[in-house]
């Protein structure tokens, strides 16, 4: 079932280099500290050696930003707009450069690098160029912040990037951003791509590095504005270190989503909203439908058709066009996974996977039911970040909210019903930010993102968006 279609996009449309530099005020350049590696997930074959940005070379960066905001906030959106333009037009013509090393330096699929990612990233570009000239229109005023500092995760690292430097640069602002350690080489090959659009230097600024690079981005005395996306631990860190400094901070923090079915569902449509909801990128994705709350009415015939579902994924090598689930991000992530699966186990939850081969090398993990899950249960409360769902089961709708809402995070849920009225009325008492009904995992750069509780603060993508990088 897990068998290999030999059909791989090449990675040859790659001009993979053996070592990468920072991208400060329209330069390359080498960084202070040691470099690193950044290594295929699905291989563990070392991909390039990658800086490290030091103190110094942050506040390089970020003096590099500063001298660019005077004459880019100063155009006229109109001229920015054409920048944004350019910039989502030349993601266009390179997607499949794009999709390739994202996929190489990430482990996902590249079906979703390609025809998901690249292409909501493109997206989100045209969106954004589109409000640089109407932002009078927006309501909040047309004053740009300064110098953003952003610090995204390795789960879609050109998506968070599009997220967050697609509006920072249509309102005027300029910006430092920093790449996860394990998969810093899209962001280089977007600085690339900045240059190529003529960009003037110093508005996009990239600094590569491990967790102390981001903090020294976040501490730096002159950055007007933080945007993170990572887990709430890291977070609830840069708030500490942004309070009291007059600094804008938006936080897109962890989720523990819950996929809502009731009986009158169209059981094969939540089948396969099922299966995107958890095993779209491995289950790495901060919205993931990590819990399944299924009417006990038809948890059966659910269930059975679910299992028969995960029988016909294919596991395997992330070029291959016809793999579903891809490698794990990192040793550390495969280890998290692993280690939360036992404590499902553990505490008597029953686990069930697809007969499945997983290849020798990389790092892997098979898709994962757990069923009679407990809300005490830590794999109903704990972020797994994998591919592994966690079912829960209830008989009415004050259930299902009670049990949804029975977690510390609040990103995003989903109910299943043809009953119009039911949708609206679930969709009020769930306290999450996104609640889709009749599907999972839909974005559109139109759309306002960002969670409750937990989760985080502030809201990327769609008008909403512009809030964060303008002051009002
Ligand atoms: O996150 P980190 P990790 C969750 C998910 C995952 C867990 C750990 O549950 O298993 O977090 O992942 C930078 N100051 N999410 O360890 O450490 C870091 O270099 C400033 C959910 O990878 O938060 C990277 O660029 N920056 C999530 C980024 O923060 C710091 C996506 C995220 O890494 C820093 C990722 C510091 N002190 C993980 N320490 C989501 N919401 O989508 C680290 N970083």
């Amino acid at each position: 079932i897990f068998e290999y279609a030999p059909a791989p996009e090449s990675r040859d449309v790659v001009d993979l280099q053996p070592s990468y530099g920072l991208f400060i005020d329209g330069e390359f350049a080498d960084g202070g500290g040691p470099s690193f590696k950044t290594i295929n997930p699905a291989t563990e074959e070392p991909l390039a050696e990658v800086a490290t940005a030091t103190a110094e070379d942050v506040d390089r960066a970020v003096r590099a930003a500063r001298k660019a905001f005077e004459a880019w906030s100063a155009l006229p959106g109109a001229e920015r707009a054409k920048y944004l333009f350019r910039i989502a037009r030349i993601i266009q013509e390179r997607a499949r450069e794009l999709a390739v090393l994202e996929s190489l330096d990430n482990g996902k699929p590249i079906r979703e690098s390609r025809d998901v990612d690249v292409p909501l990233v493109a997206a989100h570009f045209f969106y954004y160029a589109g409000w640089a000239d109407k932002l009078a229109y927006a309501g909040f005023g047309t004053k740009a912040l300064g110098v953003a500092g952003q610090v995204i995760p390795w789960n879609f690292p050109l998506l968070m990037l599009a997220w967050k430097i697609a509006p920072t640069l249509a309102c005027g602002n300029t910006v430092v951003l920093k790449p996860a350690e394990t998969t810093p080489l899209t962001a280089l090959l977007f600085a690339d791509i900045c240059r190529q659009a003529g960009l003037p230097a110093g508005v996009v600024n990239i600094v590569t590095g491990a967790g102390e690079t981001g903090a020294a981005v976040v501490a730096h005395p002159d950055v007007n504005k933080v945007a993170f996306t990572g887990s709430t631990e890291v977070g609830r860190i840069i708030a500490r270190t942004v309070a009291g400094t007059g600094k804008k901070l938006t936080l897109e923090l962890g989720g523990k989503a819950a996929n809502i079915v009731f009986d009158d569902a169209a059981i094969d449509q939540a089948v396969e909203g099922i299966v995107n909801g958890i095993f779209f990128n491995q289950g790495h994705v901060c919205c993931a439908g990590s819990r399944l709350l299924v009417q006990e009415s038809v948890q059966e015939e659910l269930l059975a058709a679910l299992k028969r579902r995960l029988g016909t994924l294919r596991l395997g090598d992330p070029l291959d066009k016809n793999t579903d689930v891809g490698a794990i991000n990192s040793a550390e992530q495969l280890a998290k996974i692993r280690s939360l699966s036992e404590a499902g186990e553990s505490e008597g939850a029953e686990r069930w996977s697809p007969a499945c081969e997983l290849p020798e090398r990389g790092f892997w993990f098979p898709p994962t039911l757990f069923t009679g899950v407990a809300q005490s249960h830590t794999i109903a409360r704990e972020e797994i970040f994998g591919p592994v769902l966690s079912v829960l089961t209830f008989r009415t709708p004050a259930e299902a909210v009670e049990k949804a809402n029975n977690t510390p995070y609040g990103l995003s849920a989903g109910v299943w019903t043809e009953k119009g009225s039911r949708i609206l009325w679930m969709a009020d008492r769930l306290r999450a930010g996104v609640v889709w009904a009749n599907t999972f995992n839909k974005f559109d750069p139109a759309s306002p993102f960002g969670g409750y509780k937990e989760s985080g603060y502030g809201r990327e993508g769609g008008l909403h968006g512009l809030e964060a990088y303008l002051d009002v």
